[in-house]
């Protein structure tokens, strides 16, 4: 009789909380996982999955009593509805211009910082301080319960990585994700850096990542669909061989830094909300080097591409306008 299961663990494994790979329906924690750690360490160095791994996790940053706080600050849930109008006001505009303007500059301060050495904790030091001398708070700090001022996701983390003792090497790609709380609004972006000398493909990445976010801008106009975005991204995500991460999408943003309004930068048909003048929201597609799915880490928070390819992202908040998109988070 042949048995139904796969006997060999598979070069890419299950994330904790999957199925394990040997098709029992259990759990990987509870099944393979450990015989396959077992097995690889017998194997040496070598056959052991590489990547980026959890370094220690600093205590908590605090934020003087004179910037004013989010609602979340204290308790790390936001309490106001997010069933707010995806329309704002000209003066909920004007605060968010300056808003945005902070967050670009807090993005630039410690972008020029990343270097081969830098840990992810002393980049989170030189924000967090940024944020606090232009007078706003980090919009991420106790978010849902996040414990840091920025994300930091480096190499195959797609996206939410936390700040920690691990120092960028030579090579890595680090992306720094800013959101700023300023005059009662939020203003969100993020850029892919490199850290020193990096390998063509990371710069292709890169370069291809950086252009999906301004052709799914370009594909902002009043009157047509959310849609639009996701589908100018994924189509030159998929020329380019590169695949579209799924579960994390753009979002409106304003008073509150998430509201229900999604966008997805895959094309997806049921985004048929209308793009209408004065709507405020992110675009921050997420691009993989390989497929698109993802695993989350034991933390709750980091999300990794399952095949460990490299993953890029770059975000901007924009309002629509007449003609199209302003963007609301440049210096
Ligand atoms: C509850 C978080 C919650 N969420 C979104 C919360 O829009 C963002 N970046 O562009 C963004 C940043 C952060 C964020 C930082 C923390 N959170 C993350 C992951 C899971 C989760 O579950
Ligand atoms: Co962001
Ligand atoms: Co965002």
């Amino acid at each position: 009789m042949t048995t139904q299961f796969a006997r060999q663990a598979p070069a890419v494994l299950p994330g904790p909380n999957d199925p394990c790979w040997c098709g029992s329906g259990s759990k990987y924690k509870k099944c393979h996982r450990g015989a396959d750690a077992v097995e690889a360490r017998k194997k040496g160095p070598e056959t052991q999955r590489r990547g980026v791994r959890p370094g220690i996790v600093s205590p908590r940053r605090s934020v003087p009593a004179h910037i004013r706080r989010p609602d979340y600050a204290e308790t790390g849930r936001p309490t106001r509805s997010p069933t707010l109008p995806d329309v704002q006001s000209a003066e909920v505009i004007e605060r968010m211009r300056r808003a945005g303007k902070a967050a670009a500059k807090v993005l630039e301060i410690t972008g020029a910082a990343v270097r081969p050495g830098i840990t992810t904790d002393e980049l989170d030091v030189i924000a967090h301080e940024a944020y606090i001398q232009l007078g706003g708070y980090p919009s991420t700090l106790n978010y849902h319960g996040y414990p840091k001022s920025l994300c930091t996701s480096v190499n195959e983390v797609i996206c939410h990585g936390i700040p920690d003792s691990r120092a960028l090497e030579d090579g890595d790609i680090v992306n720094l994700d800013i959101t700023i709380f300023l005059e009662g609004v939020h203003g969100d972006c993020s850029a892919t850096f490199f850290v020193g000398k990096v390998d063509p493909e990371s710069e292709r990445l890169v370069r291809v990542t950086r252009e999906c976010l301004e052709l799914g801008i370009a594909a902002v106009k009043p009157g047509r669909p959310i849609s639009d975005i996701g589908r100018a991204i994924e189509q030159h995500a998929a020329k380019n061989g590169m695949s579209v991460v799924r579960a994390y999408c753009g979002h409106g943003i304003g008073e509150r830094f998430h509201t229900s309004l999604q966008i997805p930068h895959y094309y997806e048909a049921d985004a048929n909300t209308i793009m209408k003048p004065g709507m405020t929201f992110t675009v921050e597609p997420m691009i993989n080097l390989g497929h698109w799915q993802h695993r989350s880490w034991d933390d709750g928070w980091t999300a990794v591409t399952a095949d460990g390819s490299r993953s890029a992202q770059f975000e901007h908040t924009l309002v629509v306008t007449e003609q199209g998109a302003e963007i609301l988070t440049v210096t």
